[in-house]
C-alpha cells in the first residue's frame, strides 16, 4: 500500500559524489580491518541476521542472545570501535546542525539476498536527534511506515551516495530493507550494499 511520507523523512539523492563515495569506502576498509564484520543473532531465539555488521565511533550497536544494546567494544575482538571518519562527522554537522555530537555509526553489509525486516530504532536513550543514513554500493528498496506496526507503508529506492535523514515523527517510524539489486553499482569490488547509520545514543 501507499501512505504519505512521514514528517521528518528527508531523502538527499546523490549527496556524496563518486569520488567521495570511494573515499568513504577506503576509510571503511581500514575500519573493517580493525573491527571485522560480525553476524548478529536475534535476542532469545538466536536466529542469525542476514546482514553482517560492524561499527565506528565511541559506541556501537550489537545484538546477541541477551538483547540489543550499545557498547564501546567489538563483541568478538573486545577492542574499542575505530574512530568515525571525518567525512561522516561533517555529514552529521551538515544535516543535523542542532543535534548533539553523533556517538555511533552502525555499518550494515548486505549481500544480494540479505534483508532487514520492519523494525523501529529505539535502543537509544534519546530520540531527539535524527538518524542519518548513507547508502553505498548496490541499490536497495527500503520501506517506511508509521509509528505502529501493520499500517500502510511507502517504498523508495536508495542508490549509492544517497543520504536519508530521519528526524521528527519519522524517527520512530517502522522501516526495513526489502531487496538489494545485485550488480546495480560497481563501487564495491565484490558487490553488495553498505549502509551507514549515524546516531546519537546518550542524553546530553
Ligand atoms: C531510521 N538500516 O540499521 S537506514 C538500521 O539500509 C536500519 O541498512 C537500514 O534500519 C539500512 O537500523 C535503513 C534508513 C532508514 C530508513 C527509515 C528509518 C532509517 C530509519 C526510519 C526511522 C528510523
Ligand atoms: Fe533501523
Amino acid at each position: 500500500g501507499n501512505s504519505p511520507i512521514p514528517n521528518g523523512l528527508k531523502i538527499l539523492p546523490g549527496y556524496f559524489d563518486k569520488a567521495a563515495q570511494s573515499e568513504l569506502v577506503e576509510a571503511l576498509r581500514g575500519i573493517l580491518k580493525d573491527a571485522p564484520l560480525f553476524r548478529p543473532v536475534m535476542p532469545r531465539t538466536g536466529k542469525a541476521f542476514s546482514v553482517r555488521m560492524s561499527n565506528c565511533g565511541p559506541l556501537g550497536w550489537v545484538s546477541d542472545i541477551k538483547g540489543y544494546r550499545y557498547q564501546a567494544i567489538h563483541p568478538e575482538t573486545g577492542t574499542p570501535w575505530p574512530a568515525m571518519p571525518k567525512a561522516l562527522m561533517d555529514l552529521w554537522h551538515d544535516v543535523a546542525p542542532e543535534a548533539p555530537e553523533t556517538e555511533a555509526c552502525l555499518i550494515n553489509f548486505y549481500e544480494t539476498n540479505a534483508k532487514m525486516g520492519l523494525h523501529q530504532d529505539k535502543d537509544e536513550e534519546t530520540f531527539d536527534a535524527p538518524v542519518v543514513s548513507v547508502s553505498l554500493g548496490d541499490t536497495a528498496t527500503f520501506r517506511v511506515g508509521g509509528t505502529t506496526r501493520g499500517g500502510k507503508t511507502s517504498s523508495f529506492r536508495l542508490a549509492s551516495g544517497d543520504v536519508v535523514v530521519l528526524g521528527g515523527a519519522a524517527r520512530l517510524a517502522y522501516h526495513g530493507i526489502d531487496r538489494i539489486f545485485s550488480g546495480s553499482s560497481t563501487l564495491l569490488k565484490n558487490g553488495g550494499r553498505i549502509n551507514l547509520t549515524l546516531r546519537r545514543v546518550t542524553k546530553c
